[in-house]
């Protein structure tokens, strides 16, 4: 297969790590120049986009996943309990979509790891194009820092807390990697290759924020590349059987940050909305996109929830006894993202996290 993406992209390392991981062997190309291609048999430009030998198309990473999986059953990543597979997507929901800004505001608001990243991605992704360096440079330092940082609710009343939210990324996979070399067990499972989006290729890589890894938690680093490393055929995919108590830090913070921002990102799109505001940890945010595609991730989680058996349900309760969580289960919600009703994805026409949204066929 053929992976379009770029080597500082986020969810480009979360596939490259699994197909590692997996032995599955691929070539990797800057998306950029195959764009119009990528577009048409995706429905949108993101990265990563696969393409089949078969001549099918893939787009989205957990879907990507999910259905690798399928096709690649040795060494599974995704846990056979019930609740430690709820509990493991639900991991890897919040390292796509909460650690997103974050990562984003590392990169693209401090100069160091701005200037790296301008020149990684002008050099990757336009290295045909007949323009100056420094204007192409330009280019991606105005359209990343625009785009996904002071679009996406960084400003100085947010600074802080979005950089905290990185903090207590560090500290709570920590508390879990003094534990086991995986977050939940002796091999990787799909809550480790989540995190591998915004620990690898933003977080370990950019100046900025490998400084704050290096000094706060020299653990999630050795994580990283345990991780690059590791390969299936000498793992055995051996998971815990029950969430370990060293989990309940991190389910407390997925619970007040992402929970609370998918459930609010609902209520707008619901209302139709194309920007919200929302109080997180006492934190206000103004003026955030709506995203149809979170809409969805909280349908998907949702239904891992109702799929589950009765005892199972109270367990994954009883591990997430914080408000914010009852979105989960909430019998009220009524948002439909409509998106992907007919399960395709990830060989569907995909939508981009701000995508507003009419489905492309
Ligand atoms: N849900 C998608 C998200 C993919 C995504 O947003 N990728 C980013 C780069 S890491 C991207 O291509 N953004 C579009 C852009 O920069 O315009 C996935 O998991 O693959």
């Amino acid at each position: 297969m053929r992976v379009y993406g770029s080597k500082i992209s986020y969810y480009t390392g979360k596939l490259e790590s699994y197909l590692r991981y997996k032995e599955v062997g691929y070539e990797s190309l800057p998306l950029a120049p195959h764009g119009k291609a990528i577009k048409l048999n995706t429905g949108t430009l993101q990265m990563p986009a696969v393409e089949r030998d078969d001549g099918r198309w893939m787009s989205d990473s957990t879907p990507i996943i999910a259905q690798l999986e399928k096709e690649y059953p040795e060494a599974p990543v995704i846990p056979s309990d019930p609740v430690v597979r709820f509990i493991a997507l639900l991991m890897e929901d919040y390292a796509d979509e909460w650690l997103w800004r974050p990562a984003m505001h590392y990169r693209w608001s401090y100069r160091d790891s701005r200037e790296l990243a301008a020149s990684v991605l002008a050099a990757e992704q336009t290295k045909d194009i007949p323009l100056p360096g420094w204007l192409k440079r330009q280019f991606f330092k105005s359209r990343q820092r625009i785009g996904f940082v002071v679009r996406d609710g960084v400003c100085d009343a947010t600074w802080d807390h979005v950089e905290a939210g990185y903090f207590a990324a560090l500290d709570n996979m920590t508390c879990m990697l003094k534990r086991r070399r995986f977050l939940l067990g002796d091999a990787p499972s799909v809550a480790d290759f989540g995190l591998m989006a915004p620990m690898f290729r933003h977080f370990s890589q950019d100046p900025t924020p490998l400084a704050l890894m290096l000094n706060r938690a020299p653990d999630v680093f050795a994580w990283v590349s345990r991780m690059w490393n590791a390969k299936a055929t000498t793992l055995p995919p051996e998971f815990v059987d029950v969430i370990p108590t060293d989990a309940a830090p991190m389910l407390k913070e997925i619970s007040e940050t992402h929970l609370h921002q998918l459930a609010a990102n609902a209520e707008a799109y619901k209302s139709g909305m194309r920007q919200f505001s929302m109080r997180v940890q006492g934190f206000e945010y103004v003026k955030l996109p709506v995203s149809r595609y979170r809409v969805a991730c909280l349908e998907a989680l949702r239904e891992g929830y109702s799929a589950l058996a009765e005892e199972q349900k109270s367990s994954v309760q009883a591990l997430l006894p914080h408000p914010e969580a009852g979105i989960l289960w909430d019998p009220d919600f009524c948002v439909r993202s409509g998106y992907d009703e007919e399960k395709l994805a990830p060989f569907n026409k995909a939508i981009n996290v701000y995508g507003t949204g009419v489905p492309r066929s």
